[in-house]
Order: structure tokens, then sequence, then C-alpha cells
């Protein structure tokens, strides 16, 4: 018989980290195989892992080859995932397709965080999470990721909640699973590519060892699921958010025109809003992404007590 920690194939590296008890930040993979395009992609993994370290912490991406759940990636195993047509986007219900069938898989932040979750690391970067989408009320598209972050012991640095998504009632959901929301250094919960979302953070925190602390006693309690940290995008960086709106109205009209729902939904969104802005939304999404794993990796440092 098989059992989970038979699925997992953890980089020595890692290993050894979670042996010592070091900081470890784990990052996804589908934002490089389904969220930016090659090169940049590859060349963005390779620079958050870089930041990670910079910032004291051993950085875990984390994807599905061979048949395994793989923690920590080595620059050709990135490579193959930014660079190769027909990776699979891997949420939750695509786990036990795409391991038993052997395929390559990007991990969302919903598999991302169980991967996580299974290896015991407990802090994740990303750039954005999955929400409820707009028209959910409708539609019922709910992103995995949301429910995921209702019961796994899992830390999430994001961005925010892009306005693709209806960022109201993703807030409202989070709030009725239990999932604290934090802004890190203000008031307003930022909205991805812009830093106000024009709803305010249920919580403001100013300091990573704070944040280390809340989950640390969070966890102690018994209290199952996600923290979200929601970091604004560096001012220099951002897109304002009715400048944006245009932008994610046309995409959204593209999809319902184009007949794009369920997974390919996102990844649509993503790409159809970069070509639209020129390419300025996707610097906002590096940009993001790299200041998402200095923070993630400094609450990692306060988490394990460095
Ligand atoms: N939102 C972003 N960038 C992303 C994603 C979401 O701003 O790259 C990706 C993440 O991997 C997230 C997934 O987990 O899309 C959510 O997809 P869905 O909405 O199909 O659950
Ligand atoms: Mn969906």
């Amino acid at each position: 018989m098989m059992n989970t920690t038979d699925y997992l194939n953890i980089h020595p590296e890692i290993k050894d980290a979670l042996a010592d008890g070091k900081p470890i930040v784990a990052l996804e993979s589908t934002i490089i195989a389904h969220g930016m395009p090659y090169p940049l992609n590859i060349q963005t993994a390779m620079e958050v892992e870089t930041i990670v370290r910079e910032n004291g912490a051993i950085p875990a991406t984390i994807a599905i080859l061979n048949g395994k759940l793989c923690v920590g990636l080595n620059k050709a195993q990135l490579e193959m995932l930014g660079n190769t047509a027909n990776v699979w986007k891997v949420s939750l219900r695509d786990m036990p397709y795409v391991i038993s069938k052997k395929f390559p898989g990007a991990t969302t932040v919903a598999a991302t965080m169980r991967i996580a979750s299974m290896a015991g690391i407990r802090i994740f970067v990303t750039g954005g999470i999955g929400g409820v989408h707009r028209g959910a009320e409708k539609t019922m598209d709910i992103s995995a990721d949301l429910f995921e972050m209702a019961q796994t012991d899992v830390a999430v640095i994001s961005a925010g909640v892009k306005s693709i998504l209806d960022i109201g009632l993703t807030l409202e959901y989070l709030e009725t699973e239990g999932v604290p929301v934090i802004t890190f250094g203000q008031d307003d919960f930022p909205a991805f590519y812009s830093r106000s979302s024009g709803f305010s953070s249920p919580l403001r925190m100013d300091d990573p060892v704070d944040i280390a602390a809340l989950l640390r006693t969070k966890w102690q309690m018994g209290l199952h699921g996600s923290v979200l940290i929601a970091n604004p995008v560096p001012v220099s960086m951002e897109v304002p958010l009715p400048k944006m709106e245009v932008f994610i109205r046309e995409a959204l009209s593209d999809a319902a025109k184009a007949g794009i729902d369920g997974k390919r939904l996102t990844p649509f969104l993503l790409k159809t809003i970069a070509d639209k802005t020129g390419g300025e939304s996707l610097a906002a999404n590096i940009a993001l992404v790299k200041n998402n794993a200095a923070l993630g990796a400094q609450i990692a440092c306060g988490f394990v007590g460095h």
C-alpha cells in the first residue's frame, strides 16, 4: 500500500531545511506555466527564488512531475514547466488524474497549499489567489483556493484579490470560513494590480514578526485553515483600479463570447488583460510577486524564530 509520503518527492535541500527547522517558503507553479508568457515566467520564477534566499528563507517551488508531488524544483524542471505545451493546470480535483497518468502538472494555490502542508511547510507565496468570480451567483464559479484556505494550515501571501473576481464576495467567503485577512502596511485591501480595492481590510499589520506570531497563535489553538496576507503592489508599478476596470470588462466579455469557463477562465482573463494593457499588467504582476517573496520570507523567518 502506498501512503501520502510515497507520493512526495522532497528536494534534499528542503528535507534538510525541514529537519533543521529552517524557514521555508512554498511557491506555486501555475503562475509559471499558465500565468505568464515564456521566457519571462522562468526568469521571474528564478528571481523570486533568489529574493526568498536574500531574505533568509529557502524557496520550495511545487509542481507535479512523473507521478510525484515535487517540493523544490531544479532549473531544468522549471524550464520544462515554463516552456512546454500541455502542462496541466492542477487544482485539487485534478491531482489524482494527473498523478496517476504521470502527466506534468503546474499546481494552483489550492493544490500547492495542500502539497506544502503534506510536506510540513506553512508559508506560501503567490501573486493572487483565486476567489469568487463576478457573476458567481449564477455560475457558482468559486475557486477551490477558497475552500482549501478554509481547511489547510498554510498561510498565503498574495497581492490581494484581482478585480477579475468579485472582491467583496471573496472577502465575505473568507469571513464565513474563518480565514483571517491581513493587509500589510495599509488599511485598504489591495486589488492585485492596484493598491486599493475600495474595500477596507479586515485587519492591518505592519510587522512580519507580528504576522508570524498571529500564525503560530492560530495554529497552536487548533484553529485550522489559512491566513491571507495581502501585500500591496509597489507604488511605482501599480495600475490604478479604474484603468484596470476597462480592460477587465473587455476581457470578461471576450471570455463570454468565446465560451470560456471552468478552469480555463482565470488563465484566459490573465492573458487577455496582459495583451490589452500592452504588458503593463504583466510588469505589475512580476513586481508584486517579487514583493510578496520578500515579505513571505520575512514572515517565514519570524515563524521559525530566526
Ligand atoms: N490569480 C492570479 N494569478 C494567477 C492565478 C490566479 O492573479 O496565476 C492562478 C493561481 O494558480 C490560482 C488559480 O490558484 O489561478 C485559480 O484558478 P481558478 O480560478 O480556476 O481556481
Ligand atoms: Mn473556477
